[in-house]
């Protein structure tokens, strides 16, 4: 028989509270590779959940191991998503408090599948009725449509979100799941019209294209070849082994339908999609100051797609309309302004209708009984997680200035006791520098005359230049300099550092489409483009807030919904840098532990938690080592736990008992009575299998 020992020794401490050296970041990360190394990809610290992605399916999430969890105590079973998910609906349904489950780590680090697996153990696991398991249908299908829609294959993950969501679960006073509301944050609209090498635009492109049936294509005037449409080449990796385009097709064409499409509807939606890849084919020629349209063929699919006249659109796709002394004019654009005005028309053609999905779906989730308007819920939060490319611009800058946000909540919601010694560790945390960068963005942006990028950069040296944190090429040592373009910034994360180029940035964050092409969109018949683009936008004189202030606004109200809450966390990490199963590149996995901040983490929980149990908790998980408290004690919970510690030899001066709790004096105590229980865990099983019943 292996004994307890052993058995730790190979698959490590289940809770990170239970190393012995717990300040040994060594250990720390011992534990994990250990763990790793036997697919145990969870551990917990207290009751943070670390997960690792295996990049690769493990079966450990059967129905079997739903059931397992439900109902069951955080530590009488092996760490698991599903015991945070059960511990949140239990604490839910018995305070009765809101909860929120925050989802954290860097791209590719398993957020997105964790929030999957969550949804999916209260799909399966709350009650239900006939209604209930429609909206628990709706619930499931959502993921499939909202990922094709935005997600896509980056160089750092083959399904990368392309938004942040925040999803609300309704539950009633049955605990059934009655209803659902997602909030999404920022598209990252431009992978519409361009993408880096090795990157794909959306996935629904080519989703459509491979799988779409002849009919629908030649409906929609497309060709079975990603490689004919000019938004579709420019990463040149039109097929990814990971995924199969067709049979996602299958499924979000299924996920649509359960979500409550009607056939006019699913038309419209790809008529939309197909109208993007019609406007990138569509090639501007003739002079300067003469543009014209060179081909026809995409103005006519684009006329019927869209459901607008295609001589007015062609007009617009080629000139500005300029209000000069009351009187209208139409002013020629030069190949440069049509090529963007033409991208600009499309990122919003997609991006409202990203939104109007958003909003469809939250139509679908609502419930209408009015019985269920008391409802407690349980909030999700799935991020696009902190990315860095060679390459990094406005996209990046507001994803990572998102994580920071997050990153924030997080520390000043667990590590606040901890905080100076996080400080002194040289992980600080400053959300104030992104103010002030986003504030200088704006000014430029809303300066007449001579501001671009580049003034946008060296404002941003005048002001925030001093900064420990950033630095741009001008300011660097010559070290720094070597790596970095004269158009960039760099700024230091508490992820690292990364440098953003400052090319596009403003134009990214006026986010402006001309007027005329608002016009034509807003004469459109396609139903869904017509609640997309609102006539009363026309008459607003005023100037829509730019993209970052809104996403700063939009971040500052998802804290607020966040703090309301109570908190639970996963803090994913991630392997390796190859996205392959069973590499634990000790690297970066150091690194995600210090600025994650779980030794921090773990040193809060220890000091605060390991030592003290309430008599309950202490009870339920050490009753099988004495034969007076097992199977139950039945008398008083504090006279049980007096007499389970006694047969344990427990002396006095190792614990005190208190009112409610078991107050331990030293870890090894704690740990003798662990390894007592894996003992008498691992004694057990062998004795069942060789087919023994009953206890002794
Ligand atoms: P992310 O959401 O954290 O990145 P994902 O959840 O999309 O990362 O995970 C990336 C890939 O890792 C998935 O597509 C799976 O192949 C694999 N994976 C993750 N978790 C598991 C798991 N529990 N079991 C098996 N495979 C897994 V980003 O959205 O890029 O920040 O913006
Ligand atoms: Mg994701």
């Amino acid at each position: 028989m292996e004994s307890a020992l052993t058995a730790r020794d190979r698959v490590g401490v289940q809770d990170f509270v239970l190393l012995e050296n717990f300040t040994s970041e060594a250990a720390f990360i011992e534990n994990l590779r250990k763990r790793f190394k036997e697919n145990l990809i969870y551990t917990y610290i207290g009751s943070v959940l670390v997960s690792v992605n295996p990049y690769k399916d493990l079966e450990i999430y059967t129905k079997n191991h739903m059931e397992r969890y439900r109902g069951v105590n955080f530590y009488e079973v092996s760490p698991h998503i599903y015991a945070v998910a059960d511990n949140s609906y239990r604490s839910m349904r018995t305070e009765r408090k809101d909860q929120c489950i925050l989802i954290s780590g860097e791209s590719g680090a398993g957020k997105t599948e964790a929030s999957k697996k969550i949804l999916q153990y209260y799909a399966f696991t709350c009650p239900a009725s006939e209604q209930v398991q429609t909206i628990k249908d709706r619930l499931l299908q959502s993921n499939p449509v909202l990922e094709a829609f935005g997600n896509a294959k980056t160089l750092r993950n083959d399904n990368s979100s392309r938004f942040g969501k925040y999803m609300d679960i309704q539950f009633d006073f049955k605990g059934a799941p009655v209803g659902g509301h997602i909030i999404n944050y920022l598209l990252e609209k431009s992978r519409v019209v361009h993408q880096n090498h090795g990157e794909r635009n959306f996935h629904i492109f080519y989703q459509l294209i491979e799988g779409g049936e002849e009919d629908l294509l030649r409906a929609l005037g497309l060709e079975r070849n990603p490689q004919q449409y000019q938004y579709l080449v420019k990463g040149n990796c039109p097929k990814v082994s990971s995924i199969n385009d067709r049979s996602d097709w299958k499924m979000v064409r299924k996920a649509l339908t359960v979500i409550g499409f009607n056939e006019d509807e699913v038309e419209e939606l790809l008529n939309i999609i197909a109208s993007v890849l019609h406007l990138g084919n569509v090639q501007y020629g003739g002079e300067e100051g003469n543009v014209c349209i060179t081909s026809d063929t995409q103005i006519k699919y684009l006329a019927r797609l869209l459901g607008v006249n295609g001589a007015v659109l062609t007009e617009a796709l080629t000139h500005k309309k300029i209000i000069a002394k009351g009187e209208e004019l139409m002013s020629p654009l030069n190949l440069e302004q049509a090529s963007s005005a033409r991208d600009a028309l499309s990122k919003a053609v997609y991006g409202r209708t990203f939104t109007w999905l958003v909003n469809k779906i939250n139509a679908s989730l609502t419930y209408t009984d009015d019985s269920h308007k008391n409802y407690s819920v349980i909030g999700l939060l799935d991020i696009y997680g902190f990315e860095v490319f060679q390459h990094n611009s406005f996209e990046q800058f507001c994803i990572n200035y998102c994580n920071e946000k997050l990153q924030q909540l997080f520390i000043e919601l667990t590590l606040k006791s901890e905080q100076e010694e996080y400080e002194a560790e040289g992980i600080t945390w400053e959300p104030e520098k992104f103010k002030g960068i986003i504030s200088i963005l704006d000014e430029e942006c809303l300066r007449p005359g001579d501001a671009s990028d580049l003034t946008f950069l060296e404002k941003l040296e005048d002001t925030v230049g001093g900064h420990a944190h950033f630095v741009t090429h001008k300011l660097a040592d010559a070290k720094t300099r070597k790596v970095m373009g004269r158009d960039e910034f760099r700024l230091l994360h508490y992820a690292g550092e990364v440098n953003y180029n400052v090319n596009g940035f403003l134009d990214k964050n006026n986010d402006l489409l001309f007027r005329n092409l608002k016009e034509v969109m807003c004469m459109s018949e396609n139903k869904i483009l017509n609640q997309c683009f609102d006539r009363e936008e026309l008459s607003d004189k005023k100037r829509p807030e730019t993209a970052a202030t809104q996403f700063k606004a939009s971040l500052a109200k998802l804290m607020e919904i966040l703090m309301s809450k109570e908190p639970s966390y996963i803090r994913c990490i991630k392997p390796n840098d190859s996205k392959q199963a069973g590499r634990f590149d000790e690297v970066l996995i150091r690194h995600q532990v210090k600025y994650l901040g779980l030794m921090e983490n773990l040193r809060v929980r220890r000091a605060g938690f390991a030592y003290r149990r309430r008599y309950e908790v202490f009870l339920q998980r050490y009753k099988s080592l004495c034969p007076d408290t097992w199977p139950n004690w039945q008398g008083k919970l504090a006279d049980g736990v007096a007499t389970l510690v006694k047969h344990l030899g427990y002396k006095p001066e190792e614990y005190k008992l208190g009112r409610s709790k078991i107050f331990i004096r030293f870890p090894k105590t704690l740990f003798a009575t662990e390894e007592a229980l894996e003992t008498r865990k691992h004694s057990l099983a062998t004795k069942l299998q060789a087919g023994w019943r009953g206890y002794s």
